[in-house]
């Protein structure tokens, strides 16, 4: 069977970091977000990846390349983000015989997607307390008889995780009208193969959709969990690491650092002397994290360096960020609130008692910056010596 991985996303609500970087293509513990789920595929027995990509595809193309794990890839490019039909029928003269249909930014647990790839139609499902702001499944006797769009009165509590395997005849039932939403939906392609197949259930333990930059945070919470300990780097004898930690070879932990697992330092990242990381951290290739610095649960993505006395906790930094010396990051509100972080315009509850900040790529402080809970750095903001920044830039 091929799996269709839907990739060609702006990622809009991830901004800034999607600024020059597709989501699904952003670090989530040792691979790309959707290298996650192409790599439960290949496990479940895919014998073609067919990657739907649009924008910023060539870091896609890059990674994946023409085989992967064994496996030949494809691409069908998405010019414009019409919706997941739209997206589906980019690829359809790639589609031969029974399909998956995945999207590229969700985390799925791996064993479900192998049992949802091991047989005929079959939609992933989630149980959720509330299911009303999701499309919801009615199912009889283990198979689906409808799909309702955030009902008021939900048929059941299992939710559509984006997940499906449809068949060979679907490839013709990809031109579906708009729907009120302005979108060609994969869920009225579904409709159609309710009406004409036994659509199986799989009830998907885990599952996540990385949509905003705390879920990418809770992403590396749950993968860096997976990780078995290793240390293959070059540590000090003076260095202490604790719990699950994974020293890639290339990467270097110099004398008087902490690591509290679980934490990831990838080849060429560089951490102390006398520094302190801890709880979910991720720091991708070419980070350098110095003399007295602390990192709590946060993602630092490559290149970045936070060289000296700074403090940076529930944060992502995006790529050659800069943080200068005594740059410190406040993760909590006095009044003990959720913090609030700006995704399309808006302030949205990150539902986090503690978030601290989100920093674009090449974006750099001044020394003795003092950044507030929930802030936006856009990709090259600055900030002068000594200011107090309380407003995104
Ligand atoms: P979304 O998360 O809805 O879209 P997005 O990734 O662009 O993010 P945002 O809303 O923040 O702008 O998309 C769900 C999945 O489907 C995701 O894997 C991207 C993919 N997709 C396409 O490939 N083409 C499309 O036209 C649409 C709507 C989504």
């Amino acid at each position: 069977m091929q799996a269709v991985i839907l990739a060609a996303g702006e990622g809009t609500r991830m901004r800034p970091l999607t600024a020059s970087l597709p989501k699904p293509m952003l670090p989530v513990a040792d691979r790309p977000l959707s290298a996650h789920t192409a790599d439960a595929a290949v496990e479940a027995g895919v014998d073609e990846l067919v990657f739907v990509v649009g924008y910023e595809q060539a870091t896609v193309r890059d990674h994946f390349g023409e085989r992967y794990r064994g496996v030949p890839v494809s691409y069908a490019v998405q010019d414009e983000q019409l919706g997941t039909a739209h997206a589906v029928k980019a690829a359809e003269n790639h589609i031969d015989g029974a399909f998956a249909v995945l999207n590229g930014d969700d985390l799925y647990d791996p064993a479900a997607l192998s049992a949802l790839l091991s047989g005929g139609p079959a939609v992933g499902t989630y149980a959720v307390d509330d299911p009303t702001p999701y499309g919801v499944f009615d199912v009889q006797d283990g198979t689906v008889t409808d799909i309702v769009e955030k009902p008021d009165d939900p048929p059941s509590n299992r939710v559509n995780v984006g997940a499906y395997v449809f068949p060979a005849e679907a490839r013709n039932w990809l031109d579906v009208p708009m729907s009120e939403r302005g979108e060609h939906e994969i869920t009225d392609v579904l409709e159609r193969v309710i009406g004409e197949f036994d659509v199986r259930t799989v009830d998907v333990e885990r599952w996540l959709g990385v949509g905003r930059p705390w879920e990418l945070l809770e992403a590396n919470e749950w993968k860096l969990g997976d990780l078995e300990p290793a240390v293959r780097g070059d540590v000090s004898e003076d260095a202490d690491l604790r719990g699950p930690v994974v020293v890639e070879a290339g990467a270097t932990v110099e004398p008087g650092v902490v690591i509290e697992g679980p934490a990831l330092l990838r080849s060429g990242a560089d951490v102390g002397p006398n520094a302190y990381v801890r709880g979910s951290t991720l720091l991708c290739a070419d980070v350098h994290v110095g003399n007295g610095v602390e990192i709590k649960n946060s993602v630092i993505m490559q290149g970045t360096n936070v060289p000296h006395l700074s403090y940076v906790g529930d944060s992502v930094l995006g790529r050659n960020v800069n943080f200068g010396a005594g740059t410190q990051v406040a993760n909590l509100r006095h009044d003990d609130e959720h913090v609030k972080l700006t995704v399309k315009g808006e302030r949205v509850s990150t539902g986090r008692r503690k978030f601290g900040v989100v920093a674009g790529d090449g974006a750099k402080t001044g020394i003795n910056t003092s950044l507030n809970p929930g802030l936006t750095l856009s990709p090259g903001a600055t900030t002068e010596p000594g200011e107090s920044v309380t407003r995104d830039r």
